[in-house]
C-alpha cells in the first residue's frame, strides 16, 4: 500500500485536547489509514538558513514541520500568496500588489520546501500537495529528481485566462501546474477556467474531450472533487454543543428572538460590508422585525498584515456601528459582531441554534460553513440557508435561498423569505442538501482524490518510481513523539 504524504503551507501538529475540524478531518483519516505523513511550515520564521524538519509522531501519522527564513517568509506569505494570487484568483483586480520581489521569494520558499520534503520521501509515496501556496512545488521536486505521483487540489477559486493574464507571470504559473500528475478543483467553472489558460498557451488540442490535458507525452488528470464535510462529526459536535454552557447563554441571550448567523474568516471575499448593509435594508424594508430578529456575525482577524485587511476591519465596525445607532432599542441590539474566534464545535452548536445562515462570499472556492449550516441543523425543524451564488458550495446547494451577494435589497429580501418560509417548505429544502452532503462527505472527498493519484501510478508504468532516479538523503532529521 502507499504511504500519502500531504503538503500544505501551514500545519500544526494536533493537541491532545483539540478535535481537528473541517479539511483536517478527511486529510487526517487518510493519513491515519496509510501510516502517512504531513508536511508544512509550523510557523516560526529564522534569520539564518532553515534546519531540518522536526518530526513528531501522533497515532501512527507523522507531522514534519519547517521553518522558513523571515526574510523570504513575509513576501512570499503577505506578499504573493496574499496580495496577489488570492485577490486574482477571486476576481478582485483592485486588491492585488504584484512585484517581481515576491514572485522570486514564492519559488525560493516553493524550493525550500522541495528540499526539505525530499530526505523524507520514500519510494512508493504518493504526494498530495495542497493550495495556492505552492503551485510550484511539483516542479521543483521533479528537479530534484522526485519521480513518485503527485497531485495538487486548489481550495479557492481558478480565474479564467482573461484574468489570469494580468499575472505578468501567468505562464510560468500554468506550466507549473501542468507539471502535476493531478489537479483538482471545487468546481465546474474553476475546471473549465483552467482550460481557458491551457488552450491559450498550449493550444486546444492540448484538452482532451474527458477534460484531461496533455502536453508532449504527458496526460494531466485535471478534474473536479468538490469538497465535503463531515457529516456526522458536524451533527455530533452540533448536537453535543446545544448542551453546552457557552451555546446556552447564546441562546438565552436571544429572549426567544430569531436567529440570522454568519460565520467566516474576516476577509474581503467574504462579502461581510455587502451582508451588513443587505441586513440593514432587511430591517428598513421589514420594520415589523425591529426587536424581533438578532444577527450574529463571528469573524476573527486573519491575515492581520496584509494591508486590505486592516481597511476591510475599519469598514466592518463602522457599517456595524451605523445599523445598531439607528435601529438599537435598550434591550436589542440588531448585529452582534464579534471578532474573537470559537472552538469548531460551539460554532457548530451556534449554527444549529440558528433561523437562518447568511453565507454571502463575493466569491469562494467553495465554502464549509454553508455545508456545515446545512448539518448542523435539527431536521425536523431546520433553519434556512441563504446562499452566494458566486460560492462554489451553491452547485451542490441548489435548494438553498441562492442570491447575489452585491445586489443587497435581493439579499434583504431573502432573509424576509427564509424567516417566513412553512416548516414543510424548510424541510424539503434542507433533506435535498443534506442528501447531496451525505453522498459527498469529507472521506469521500479524499478518498476520490487519493484513487485519482493512484490511477495516474497504473496509466504511466513507464515511469521511473524508485530510488533509482531520486536522491534519497537521509539526514536523521530529529524524531521524537509527541
Ligand atoms: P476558508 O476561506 O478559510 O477556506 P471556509 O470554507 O468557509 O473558508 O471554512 C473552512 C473551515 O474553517 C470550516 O470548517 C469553517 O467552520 C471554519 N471556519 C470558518 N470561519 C470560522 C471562524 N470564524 N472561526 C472558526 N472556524 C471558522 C478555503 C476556501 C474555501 C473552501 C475551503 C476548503 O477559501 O472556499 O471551502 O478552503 O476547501
Amino acid at each position: 500500500m502507499s504511504r500519502l504524504v500531504c503538503v500544505s503551507n501551514r500545519i500544526s501538529p494536533p493537541r491532545k485536547s483539540a478535535a481537528p475540524g473541517g479539511l483536517a478531518v478527511g486529510i487526517l483519516s487518510a493519513l491515519k489509514r496509510t501510516g502517512g505523513l504531513w508536511f508544512g511550515w509550523g510557523g516560526e520564521t529564522v534569520e539564518a538558513e532553515p534546519g531540518d524538519p522536526d518530526i513528531h509522531i501522533r497515532d501512527g501519522v507523522s507531522y514534519a514541520t519547517i521553518e522558513l527564513r523571515k526574510k523570504e517568509f513575509d513576501l512570499y506569505y503577505n506578499g504573493y500568496a496574499n496580495e496577489v494570487l488570492w485577490p486574482l484568483f477571486h476576481y478582485f483586480l483592485k486588491g492585488m500588489r504584484y512585484s517581481a520581489e515576491q514572485h522570486d521569494a514564492y519559488q525560493s520558499v516553493n524550493r525550500t520546501f522541495a528540499k526539505k520534503l525530499l530526505p523524507l520521501l520514500e519510494a512508493n509515496d504518493h504526494v498530495w500537495v495542497h493550495d495556492y501556496h505552492l503551485i510550484p512545488l511539483a516542479r521543483r521536486l521533479r528537479e530534484l529528481g522526485v519521480r513518485q505521483p503527485i497531485g495538487f487540489f486548489l481550495h479557492i477559486p481558478f480565474p479564467n485566462i482573461e484574468m489570469l493574464r494580468v499575472l505578468p507571470t501567468y505562464a510560468e504559473l500554468l506550466r507549473d501546474l501542468t507539471c502535476y500528475d493531478v489537479i483538482g478543483f471545487q468546481t465546474h467553472n474553476d475546471l473549465r477556467a483552467f482550460h481557458s489558460g491551457i488552450e491559450h498557451l498550449f493550444g486546444v488540442e492540448a484538452i482532451r474531450p474527458d477534460g484531461r490535458v496533455k502536453i508532449g507525452e504527458r496526460v494531466v488528470h485535471a478534474e473536479v472533487f468538490p469538497i465535503g464535510v463531515d457529516v456526522d462529526g458536524v451533527r455530533e459536535e452540533a448536537v453535543q454543543a446545544t448542551s453546552s454552557d457557552v451555546v446556552r447563554r447564546m441562546t438565552d441571550s436571544l429572549m426567544g428572538r430569531d436567529l440570522v448567523m454568519g460565520v467566516d474568516r474576516l476577509d474581503y471575499s467574504k462579502g461581510l460590508v455587502e451582508r451588513f448593509s443587505a441586513y440593514q435594508y432587511f430591517l428598513e424594508t421589514h420594520p415589523e422585525n425591529l426587536g424581533r430578529v438578532t444577527y450574529i456575525q463571528i469573524a476573527p482577524l486573519s491575515r492581520t498584515d496584509v494591508r486590505a485587511y486592516k481597511e476591510i476591519r475599519q469598514s466592518l465596525e463602522q457599517a456595524a456601528g451605523r445599523t445598531n445607532g439607528r435601529f438599537a432599542d435598550t434591550d436589542w441590539t440588531p448585529i452582534r459582531y464579534l471578532n474573537r474566534n470559537f472552538p469548531h464545535a460551539t460554532l457548530m452548536g451556534f449554527l444549529r441554534a440558528a433561523q437562518v445562515g447568511l453565507v454571502t462570499p463575493l466569491r469562494d472556492g467553495m465554502n464549509l460553513v454553508a455545508k456545515e449550516f446545512v448539518v448542523a441543523q435539527d431536521d425536523n425543524d431546520p433553519g434556512v440557508l441563504v446562499l452566494s451564488n458566486l460560492a462554489g458550495a451553491a452547485r451542490e446547494l441548489s435548494s438553498a435561498l441562492l442570491v447575489n451577494p452585491y445586489d443587497s435589497r435581493a439579499v434583504g429580501h431573502a432573509i424576509q423569505a427564509a424567516l417566513s418560509m412553512s416548516l414543510d417548505e424548510r424541510r424539503e429544502r434542507h433533506a435535498a442538501m443534506l442528501q447531496v452532503l451525505k453522498r459527498n462527505d469529507i472521506i469521500t472527498w479524499t478518498r476520490r482524490f487519493i484513487e485519482a493519484l493512484a490511477e495516474t501510478q497504473r496509466d504511466a508504468p513507464a515511469r521511473e518510481i524508485g530510488e533509482s532516479r531520486m536522491r534519497v538523503v537521509r539526514n536523521s532529521p530529529q524524531h521524537y513523539r509527541a
